[in-house]
C-alpha cells in the first residue's frame, strides 16, 4: 500500500481509472460518507467522461436526508463487480462493507481508500493506494484536499455536501480542531450553506418515539447513591432511546426495560465520566452478567448496553440495579468516596 498526498492521489487516480470507478462507503452510511463520496464522485465526472458508481449497503437517516437533498442514487450491489478501479471512502476494511464486501471484485483491480480513522490492520492487503490521516475530524476534509489539487473549485453544491460531512463527524464542532475550523472556513468561501448543512443534519424524532421519552421518564425513579444519579424506568417500547433521553435530564446513569411480547429489552447509558471516575462498564459489569441471569445475552460499549431475556421488566430492572449498586460499591471499597444514599424521587 502506497500512502499518497491529496494531488498524488488525484494523479494516480486518473491515471487508473479507464471508464469507470466505483466508490464504496460503510454500512449505515453516515452524512460524511455521503458528503465524500457525492464530491468525489463530482470531482472525478468534471475531469473525464468516467461512469462512477456510489455504493453502500446502507444508509444512516441523516445520510438519506443529504443523500435525497442532492438527488445521489445509490447502485445496486450486483454492479460493484464491474468496476475495476475501486474507490474505498470513509471506510478502511472489508467487515464494515456488510452485505456488499462479496461483490468486492477479486482480480484485475486498483483499489484505492481515503479515510481518517485508525487504519484496520489488514488495511495494506486490501488498498493498493490510500489517503489517509487520522489525526483529521472528517473525510470530507481530504476530498476538500483533493479538489483543492485540481484545478476545479468545489461548487457551492459540492461545498455545502463536504461541510454535511465535517459538521456531523465533528459533532457539530465538539471535536473540532484548529485545522477543522480552517477547513470549514474554505468550505463557506466555496459558497458551502451552513443554515442547510444543519437542517439536513437534523432528525428529528417521531412523534410516538417523544411520547415514549416523556411517560418514560414520568415513570422513572430516581436514585441518589455513590454521588451519582441513576435512573431507572419500565417502558413499552424505545427502550434506548429513553435511556439517552434520562441521560439528557440530568441522569449519570439511566436504565430502562421494555417488554416485547415475552421478551424484556433493558437498555443502559451513563455519562463518559462515570466509566472514568467509577471504573463501570454497563456491558461488562452489568448487562453481559444481566443477559445470563434471565436467560439471554447482554452487551455493548463501556457507556452503552443492553441485554434481552425472559423475565418481567421489573425483575429485569431489580437485577439490573443490583449488578449496577454491587460494581459501584465494590469500587467505592476500594476507593475514599462518600457514598450518598437514598431514592429522590
Ligand atoms: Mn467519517
Amino acid at each position: 500500500m502506497k500512502q499518497l498526498s491529496p494531488s498524488q492521489l488525484l494523479t494516480t487516480l486518473t491515471d487508473h481509472i479507464k471508464d469507470s470507478a466505483a466508490i464504496v462507503m460503510h454500512q449505515s452510511a453516515d452524512p460524511d460518507a455521503v458528503g465524500s463520496a457525492a464530491a468525489l464522485a463530482n470531482l472525478l465526472t468534471l475531469r473525464s467522461k468516467i461512469n462512477v458508481q456510489i455504493f453502500a449497503e446502507s444508509l444512516n437517516r441523516s445520510a438519506k436526508n443529504v443523500a435525497n437533498a442532492f438527488n445521489l442514487p445509490l447502485a445496486t450491489p450486483q454492479n460493484l463487480a464491474l468496476h475495476s478501479t475501486i474507490i474505498l471512502i470513509d471506510l478502511n476494511n472489508v467487515e464494515q462493507m456488510g452485505t456488499l464486501a462479496p461483490y468486492l471484485p477479486k482480480k484485475d483491480v486498483t483499489t484505492f481508500c481515503i479515510d481518517h480513522h485508525v487504519p484496520h490492520k489488514d488495511l495494506p492487503k486490501l488498498v493498493d493506494f490510500s489517503l489517509y490521516d487520522d489525526e483529521i475530524c472528517s473525510t470530507a476534509e481530504l476530498v476538500l484536499q483533493i479538489w483543492e489539487a485540481s484545478d476545479h473549485s468545489p461548487s457551492p453544491d459540492v461545498a455545502t455536501l463536504l461541510a454535511c460531512g465535517l459538521v456531523y463527524d465533528s459533532r457539530h464542532f465538539h471535536i473540532a480542531t484548529n485545522k477543522t475550523f480552517e477547513h470549514f472556513l474554505s468550505l463557506l468561501h466555496y459558497g458551502a450553506d451552513f443554515k442547510r448543512v444543519l437542517n439536513l443534519l437534523s432528525t428529528p424524532l417521531d412523534k410516538s418515539e417523544r411520547v415514549a421519552r416523556l411517560k418514560a421518564a414520568k415513570r422513572t425513579v430516581v436514585y441518589d447513591e455513590f454521588g451519582l444519579l441513576i435512573a431507572a424506568t419500565t417502558i413499552r417500547s424505545y427502550e434506548a432511546s429513553a435511556s439517552r433521553a434520562l441521560i439528557g435530564l440530568g441522569a449519570d446513569i439511566a436504565i430502562a426495560c421494555a417488554m416485547k411480547k415475552d421478551e424484556v429489552r433493558v437498555s443502559s447509558r451513563c455519562n463518559s465520566a462515570v466509566n472514568r471516575d467509577y471504573g463501570l462498564d454497563l456491558a461488562k459489569d452489568v448487562m453481559e452478567p444481566l443477559g445470563e441471569l434471565i436467560g439471554g445475552a447482554g452487551g455493548g460499549h463501556p457507556s452503552a448496553a443492553g441485554a434481552n431475556g425472559k423475565a418481567s421488566s421489573d425483575h429485569a430492572l431489580g437485577l439490573a440495579l443490583q449488578l449496577l449498586r454491587k460494581t459501584l460499591k465494590d469500587h467505592h471499597d476500594t476507593s475514599h468516596t462518600t457514598p450518598n444514599s437514598g431514592a429522590v424521587g
